[in-house]
């Protein structure tokens, strides 16, 4: 992993850092362990966004240790947590990406998480790392959703494809699949509409979105990544169980990072959603986007 990598992640926990977890590291660090003790983890967890079944699943894994292993002294348990915190991740995977002519990348996630954001970063770095990417404009919802993904792709050097306000977002991602062929491009990104007149329309849109894409490019989409709001804590979570009963999601993109100490929600994610964090956005800039990276990450909870 490079440096940088870690870096990132280590800087944009700053907020989450600074508000729990060096409490918890401060906790842990002191005295021998009491009852006290136990309790004020679990509330430190629960405010860090780890949420509540994460949480007591957690504080009940080191009560066990503590006994099991006779950790007597609060510093030992330190090690533990992070221990337990990085067992909840997954291990490394590589994206479902590569290896054929097209890859299809649908993005989905509701209003305002950082969706059209956290797509122009992904082309602007795949770019960077060599694919020939167009990003489909299948949030045909609003005409001004279009425009400001144009925009973006204007700024990370890619292909568009747009439709008409109002359109079919099948049609335009159907497009989009055509245009890259004739087009020799090997990455599509598809936006999508993050709200409808009703949350059914949303759903049953982005079924046939997936459909659509299935039909024209074998096994596609080949990753659909639902972008949540880091800022939103256990919020985005019930948000995420909508998305996972719509559409197959694969992964999560936590945008925002930067800009809340509810970076504990990651273990959130994975055990109570059972999905890898992918990306994560560090900021707002085409550049502030960093593969998600688990050891990193607990290192970097700790500073
Ligand atoms: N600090 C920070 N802001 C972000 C990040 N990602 C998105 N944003 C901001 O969040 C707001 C909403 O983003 P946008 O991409 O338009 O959300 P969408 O409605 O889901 O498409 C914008 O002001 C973005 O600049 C991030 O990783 N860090
Ligand atoms: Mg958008």
């Amino acid at each position: 992993m490079a440096a940088g990598i870690a870096q990132s992640i280590k800087d944009s926990l700053a907020r989450t850092r600074n508000a729990v977890f060096s409490r918890i590291a401060g906790l842990l660090g002191a005295s021998q362990v009491t009852e006290d003790t136990w309790d004020e983890l679990e509330e430190l967890l629960i405010q860090a966004d780890v949420g509540v079944e994460t949480t007591l699943y957690l504080v009940e894994r080191l009560r066990r240790r503590a006994r099991d292993e006779a950790i007597l002294r609060a510093d030992a348990l330190q090690a533990a947590l992070r221990e337990e915190l990085r067992a909840l991740l997954p291990g490394p995977s590589p994206l479902n990406l590569g290896g054929r002519p097209l890859d299809v990348m649908l993005i989905v996630g509701v209003n305002g998480s950082g969706k059209t954001t956290s797509i122009a970063k992904l082309a602007y770095r795949y770019r960077q790392g060599g694919r020939r990417v167009l990003l489909a404009a299948a949030d045909t919802f609003r005409a001004a959703a279009m425009e400001q993904l144009n925009i973006w792709a204007q700024r990370a050097g890619v292909d568009i494809v747009t439709g008409p306000e109002g359109g079919d977002p099948g049609a335009v991602v159907f497009d989009a699949l055509q245009a890259a062929r004739a087009r020799g491009k090997d990455l599509v990104i598809a936006d999508t509409a993050g709200r409808l007149h009703t949350q059914y329309n949303l759903m049953a849109e982005l079924r046939k979105v997936r459909r659509v894409a299935a039909k024209s490019v074998e096994g596609a989409p080949h990753e659909t990544l639902l972008v949540l709001d880091a800022t939103t804590g256990q919020n985005a979570l019930s948000q995420a169980r909508h998305f996972q009963e719509a559409v197959e999601v694969t992964g999560v993109v936590l945008a925002k990072l930067d800009s809340t100490a509810k970076g504990g929600m990651v273990f959130a994610i994975a055990r109570e959603l059972g999905l890898p964090v992918r990306f994560v956005g560090t900021g707002e800039r085409l550049e502030d986007l960093v593969p998600f990276d688990a050891d990193a990450f607990v290192e970097g909870l700790f500073g």
